[in-house]
């Protein structure tokens, strides 16, 4: 029989190549789906999967329908992908943030603990927990210190993930993965930004590309490398936490001089410096060291910055002249 797993936030980025890569190995993929008066699934229809994935409709502010998610799919392994993941909107909606990205964690680690116990649990925690850096390189044993009410939250979630599995047992792993990015990465984030308006200057449609502090380092890797991590953590005898990263950080200014000149295009002639996308607070630099993941899991990254970025503005060339 085929394994089943319950993927929350299937529609997000992460959740579409998961969901991909777990039908690949042959699992039945329950998908998690909020309801939205707009359509959410072109992620998993760009990957052709859509079909595919038995979707049950859920939040992770609504507890009860966490518990009937998990009845429902009766999973042998849970991913739970869903946040809201976007750190610049935690400044206007904390609460928010915290509800699904703090608390949803515990209603649904709850709803394992009582419904399906002996199911293997895999957090999204994130290196924005690391913030305001307590060490060049950040692994497993780095201090914490968030700089937003994203990291804050996810900071809960992270411990409550560590809590379920010394108090009840429970096969539950955190999984503290760095940024990762592909052309499936929502408009909002920077990668993204640049490579959709990298395709649109390209192409006579647009002019200028107005970014905020582009001194940021940050340790980015390709989404579809990353969510095998997330797998190979379910897979091991015993459950533990992970950095998952790919060991080198660039700024966002050395990523948009690659983006630009996958187009043969200079960034300095178009990249405006924008105050308005400042944040209240920044984490100016991250830098993961994957020693662990690379030794216990066997998981290496596979696609260098290079590579995905220009994987990224290929994708938003197409696009764009789709339009
Ligand atoms: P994403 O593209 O923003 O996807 C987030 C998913 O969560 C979407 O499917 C979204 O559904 C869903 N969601 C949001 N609020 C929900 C709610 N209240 N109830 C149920 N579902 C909800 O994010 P991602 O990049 O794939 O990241 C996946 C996870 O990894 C997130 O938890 C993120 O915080 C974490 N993470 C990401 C990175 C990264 O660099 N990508 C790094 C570390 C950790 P809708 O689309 O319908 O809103
Ligand atoms: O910002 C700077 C910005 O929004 C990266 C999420 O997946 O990764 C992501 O969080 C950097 C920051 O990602 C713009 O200030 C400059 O320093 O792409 P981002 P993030 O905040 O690092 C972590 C690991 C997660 O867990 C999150 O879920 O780029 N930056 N100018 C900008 N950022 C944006 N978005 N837009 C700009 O115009």
């Amino acid at each position: 029989m085929s394994k089943k797993a319950l993927v929350t936030g299937v529609t997000g980025q992460d959740g579409a190549y998961l969901a991909q890569f777990l039908l690949g190995k042959g699992y039945e993929v329950f998908g998690l789906h909020a309801r939205r008066s707009t359509d959410t699934k072109w992620r998993l229809r760009e990957l052709g999967i859509c079909d595919r994935v038995r979707f049950i409709e859920g939040d992770l502010a609504d507890a009860a329908s966490l518990q009937r998610a998990v009845i429902k799919a009766e999973p042998d392994e849970i991913y739970n992908l869903a946040a809201q993941s976007f750190v610049g909107s935690s400044w206007d909606q904390p609460l928010l943030t915290g509800t699904v990205d703090g608390l949803g964690v515990a209603a649904l680690l709850e709803a394992v603990r009582q419904f399906k116990p002996d199911a293997r649990f895999y957090q999204a925690s994130t290196s924005e927990m690391f913030g305001l850096i307590q060490a060049a390189q950040q692994d497993e044993n780095t201090p914490f210190y968030p700089r937003s009410p994203y990291g804050v939250a996810k900071l809960y979630g992270h411990w409550i993930t560590v809590n379920y599995r010394e108090s009840f047992a429970l096969h539950a792993s955190s999984g503290i993965l760095f940024n990762h990015e592909s052309p499936l990465r929502g408009i909002e984030f920077v990668t993204r930004k640049v490579s959709d308006a990298v395709a649109r200057i390209k192409l006579g449609k647009q002019k200028e590309l107005r970014l905020g502090n582009i001194d940021a380092k940050r340790d980015w890797g390709f989404a579809g490398d990353y969510v095998e991590a997330m797998w190979l953590m379910l897979q091991q005898d015993k459950a533990d936490d992970y950095v998952v990263a790919t060991g080198v950080t660039t700024t966002v200014r050395d990523m948009c001089k690659i983006a630009f000149e996958c187009v043969g295009l200079n960034y300095q002639d178009h990249v405006v410096v924008d105050p308005a996308f400042f944040r209240p607070a920044e984490v100016d630099v991250l830098l993961g060291n994957p020693a662990k993941a690379s030794l216990v899991l066997g998981w290496r990254p596979r696609t260098s910055l290079v590579q995905l970025v220009e994987m990224m503005v290929e994708a938003d060339l197409h696009r764009v002249r789709r339009e």
